[in-house]
């Protein structure tokens, strides 16, 4: 198992409304993307309360813990948050918002969250279902960088890790106006070695 995140707050913030997650029980990952509404303080509150009611959930399958979320973080500015849990070789993904989602197999695909923020009353949650196959990278994001990413011109062929390609794709595809959080993992022990 691979697992590595950045999150880096506004220019000029000191505090940062996007989290990048890694949460683990006896038989399962949950990965967990939450960008606060806006940036700054109330953007962090309401991040953190995701975080905390997330990790007391994490049994749950994603579109529940989301239902709970969005009941939870009524009283916040309400936040956009992907939930991926990795479980028995399949992927279970939900998200509300304007998280991303991408898995990367032979191709990249990109997903979308549905629509709403978590906090607000959101209608409608997938659940999407899938195998996963031990080279897959999941990659999540928030919209602090732009959605254009190009994996593999991000691995420029020196580099053999997830952590560098988070880097690589940091500094080539955020938009500086805002907060960004990015998480990449893969479920083979050793990505790209
Ligand atoms: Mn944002």
């Amino acid at each position: 198992m691979s697992f590595a995140s950045k999150i880096n707050p506004l220019k000029g913030e000191s505090y940062c409304g996007d989290k990048a997650l890694y949460f683990q029980n006896d038989t399962a990952t949950v990965l967990v993307i939450i960008d606060g509404l806006g940036h700054g303080r109330y953007a962090e509150e309401a991040a953190s309360l995701g975080e905390e009611i997330i990790g007391e959930n994490i049994d749950k399958m994603p579109d529940e813990i989301l239902r709970i979320c969005d009941r939870e973080l009524i009283n916040t500015r309400g936040a956009a948050i992907g939930i991926s849990k990795i479980e028995n070789g399949l992927l279970y993904y939900s998200g509300v918002g304007n998280t991303r989602m991408m898995i990367v197999d032979e191709k990249q695909n990109l997903l979308y969250g549905d629509y709403g923020v978590v906090g607000k009353g959101v209608q409608k949650i997938n659940l999407l279902t899938r195998e996963l196959n031990e080279n897959d990278l999941i990659i999540m994001f928030t919209d602090g960088l732009r959605e254009n990413i190009k994996v593999v011109n991000s691995f420029n062929g020196k580099e053999n890790n997830i952590e560098k390609l988070i880097d690589n794709i940091f500094w080539e595809y955020r938009k500086r106006t805002d907060d960004v959080g990015i998480l990449i993992y893969q479920l083979r022990g050793c990505a790209y070695e």
